[in-house]
């Protein structure tokens, strides 16, 4: 922050100027300002006697470490922020007076949190867990924020359930743990007895919830809010992320490795895409209806254990979001930053969706608990960037005091002395909606069918997605204890989808399927397919953003890898080499080059594709370097090889296994025909050969 930054010669600003230390550093200070003259010792009675209790400086220097951690969030904990901005295409005056969408071109500039949900803050970025996707766009009519995830849907459909949701997803109270996963007894307990959580089981058993990087997924805003025009006429609105560089994800086995390779696979996945200039995109979608499409609908707007299909409603694209700054420090922004979902804008409103109106209670209480003063509003991260003026006042850590003499409101004050005033024509006006009601603990029978979507998710996906989900449900069950859990789990499936229930009950070893479920309402089974919820119908074009790790040893052939580099360059996609030694090998050209990573720091799951440009027998010795092959192989990847790399083949017995995703690279010729055929990501005719 401004106040504790020293200025290059070592003054602070606006202040006094300190002695400069010979090499042109600022001296180090206490926080009062005072010249510190020894940071290593204590004062001390006598050198072996005790410490004196006037010493003010390790005094503050440890009271400060001491009250360094904030409460982490009860839920997203771990998170990771960065800052960019929105642009507008067109103008929608029609539909909403909303600053960020005013004028074409028009430039909103914002911060976005990417977190998962159950983890703590240290706590691996590959759970299998939904992801946070909030923005908060700093506009001139104050701050919006959208508080979305990665997913459409939602587990439950009032707020009153979720503290037990959250208790029951996260460690079991008595242990401690599992940590960051969903795989034990408590989470499907809960989950088994919630049939309104069956549409997003599918949804977190899929893929999308182990996204290969936050680039690479979609976000949602999931409930339905209201779009108000100048006439003060509502059109409901579904709010949609889509990544512009297309959807991704990785495979289960491959995330569980990556956690153990790099715990930060996420964040610095996006740091370092930021920083090298390849700034992630996605675009703003919104689904926009009336009333009449909404009384149509199998199910209510308002429920947000439902999505709407966009072959119903199309996404209307009316903007993009760049990402284009990295944070200067993590705690004052990412940590610090305060989503909340009742900060909206005159133009944007909510509408009676119940999860929506817990949460807009939720989000003030939690941030209070957690920044500690009413006043988290004044930090540099949250304090919106458009004029601002009120009476609130005074409060723990208040430093944007007004000045003058009003703090009240009327007063006969002259206009330079009296403080802000009410605008009626401008200022944020809910939408009149007419309500009626009695006043009961009651949800609405329009909210009753808890299968139907989840059955089309799931016709929805490709066949390999279909394993994937299938498998999930295996993995995740398996980890659970009593037997009676699994089960219920599968005969709620059994209104999903036969052949689902019956292949993870295949999967569990089960004797005989349990009865399904009692259906509150009779499931509708003919829902088509929607094909905009597969991952895998809607990857990128090309191999863009991507990551290519490269094997090499001495003597690996220079032109292959300069045609690699180059073609790479090209084509936006980042190498890493990969050595028996950190220090590099020496090419074919007698030139040495430096390794990225030594071989058993950058195993292949670090890596969209790999190439084995070399290879030796001592190199297949080690157990890293097998692996490195054999789990690219069960990953389904890509893998260009030359000649000189088949001893690391037949070292892992995967010579007389060559299939179509394997490319030899013969010469710098191949390299192009490599990484077209990587432009798909994955070989998945590998795991399951199309029928
Ligand atoms: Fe949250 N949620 N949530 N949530 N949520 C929080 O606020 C809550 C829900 C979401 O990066 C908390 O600052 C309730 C849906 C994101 O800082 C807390 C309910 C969606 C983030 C909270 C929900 C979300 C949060 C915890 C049920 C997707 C991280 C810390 C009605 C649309 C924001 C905090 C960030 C965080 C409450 C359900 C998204 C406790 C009561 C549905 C992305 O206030």
């Amino acid at each position: 922050m401004a106040d504790t930054q020293h200025t290059q010669d070592g003054r602070h600003p606006g202040g006094e100027t300190h002695q400069v230390a010979g090499d042109g550093r600022p001296p180090l200070t206490t926080q009062q300002g005072v010249v510190v003259a020894d940071d290593q010792n204590t004062l001390r009675i006598g050198a072996r006697g005790p410490a004196a209790l006037e010493d003010f400086h390790f005094r503050e220097k440890i009271f400060h470490f001491d009250h360094e951690r904030i409460p982490e969030r009860v839920v997203h904990a771990r998170g990771f922020g960065v800052h960019g901005y929105f642009e507008n295409y067109e103008p929608l005056g029609d539909i909403t007076i909303a600053d960020p969408f005013q004028q074409a071109g028009q430039r909103t500039p914002l911060f976005i949190r990417f977190s998962t949900v159950a983890g703590n803050k240290g706590s691996p970025d590959l759970a299998r867990d939904v992801r946070g996707f909030a923005v908060k766009m700093y506009t001139r009519q104050g701050n919006w924020d959208l508080v979305g995830n990665n997913m459409p849907v939602f587990f439950i459909q009032d707020a009153i359930k979720f503290p037990d949701l959250v208790h029951a997803a996260k460690e079991e109270p008595d242990t401690g743990f599992p940590q960051a996963q969903t795989a034990h007894d408590n989470f499907w307990d809960f989950a088994s007895l919630m049939p309104e959580s069956t549409n997003m089981l599918l949804w977190i058993m899929s893929d999308r919830a182990i996204p290969r990087s936050f680039r690479f997924m979609e976000g949602f805003g999931v409930h339905t809010f209201r779009l108000v025009n100048a006439e003060g006429r509502s059109t409901y609105v579904k709010f949609h992320w889509k990544p512009k560089q297309g959807m991704q994800s990785v495979v289960w086995n491959e995330a569980l490795k990556i956690n153990g390779a790099d715990p930060d696979f996420h964040r610095r996945d996006l740091w370092d895409a930021i920083n090298k200039g390849d700034f992630p995109e996605w675009e703003l979608g919104m689904q926009l209806f009336d009333d009449d499409f909404a009384d149509r609908f199998d199910f209510d707007v308002l429920d947000a254990t439902k999505f709407i299909p966009e072959e119903l409603v199309p996404v209307r694209r009316v903007g993009r979001m760049v990402l284009d700054q990295t944070v200067d420090n993590f705690f004052a922004e990412t940590e610090q930053v305060a989503f909340c979902t009742q900060n909206v804008i005159p133009g944007i409103d909510f509408t009676n969706d119940p999860l929506l109106q817990g949460r807009n209670f939720s989000y003030l209480d939690t941030q209070l608990k957690r920044l500690g003063s009413p006043n988290f509003t004044q930090l540099p991260v949250n304090a919106p960037r458009c004029p601002m003026a009120h009476f609130q006042q005074d409060g723990h850590m208040a430093t944007a005091n007004p000045r003058g003499r009003a703090n009240y409101e009327p007063n006969s004050w002259p206009p330079e002395q009296g403080g802000p005033r009410e605008d009626p024509q401008h200022g944020y006006t809910s939408y009149p909606a007419v309500e009626e009601g009695e006043k009961r603990r009651v949800r609405s029978e329009r909210f009753a069918d808890h299968y139907s979507q989840a059955r089309q998710f799931w016709v929805s996906q490709a066949p390999i997605e279909q394993r994937h989900i299938v498998d999930a449900f295996v993995f995740e069950l398996s980890k659970c204890d009593r037997p009676d859990i699994r089960e219920r789990i599968v005969s709620v499936l059994r209104n999903v989808d036969e052949s689902l229930a019956a292949q993870v009950g295949d999967g569990l070893g089960l004797a005989a399927m349990p009865a399904p479920a009692v259906t509150a309402r009779q499931p509708i089974t003919d829902l088509p397919p929607s094909p905009a919820l597969s991952i895998v119908g809607n990857g990128p074009s090309d191999f863009a953003g991507r990551k290519l790790g490269v094997m090499v040893t001495d003597g690996s052939d220079a032109g292959i890898l300069s045609a690699i580099q180059d073609a790479c360059d090209a084509q936006g996609v980042t190498v890493e080499l990969v050595a028996p030694h950190i220090t590099g090998v020496t090419l074919s050209d007698g030139n040495l080059v430096a390794a990225d990573q030594k071989v058993d720091g950058g195993p292949s799951v670090l890596y969209d594709a790999v190439v084995l440009l070399g290879a030796s027998d001592a190199l297949s010795e080690l157990p890293a370097a097998r692996d490195f092959l054999t789990d690219a192989y069960a990953h389904n990847k890509f893998v260009g090889w030359v000649p000189s790399a088949e001893v690391l083949l037949e070292a892992t017995n995967l010579k007389a296994r060559l299939d179509d995703g394997f490319v030899l690279i013969a010469g710098a010729g191949d390299v192009d025909t490599f990484l077209t055929r990587c432009a798909k990501l994955r070989f998945w005719d590998r795991q399951l050969p199309a029928a």
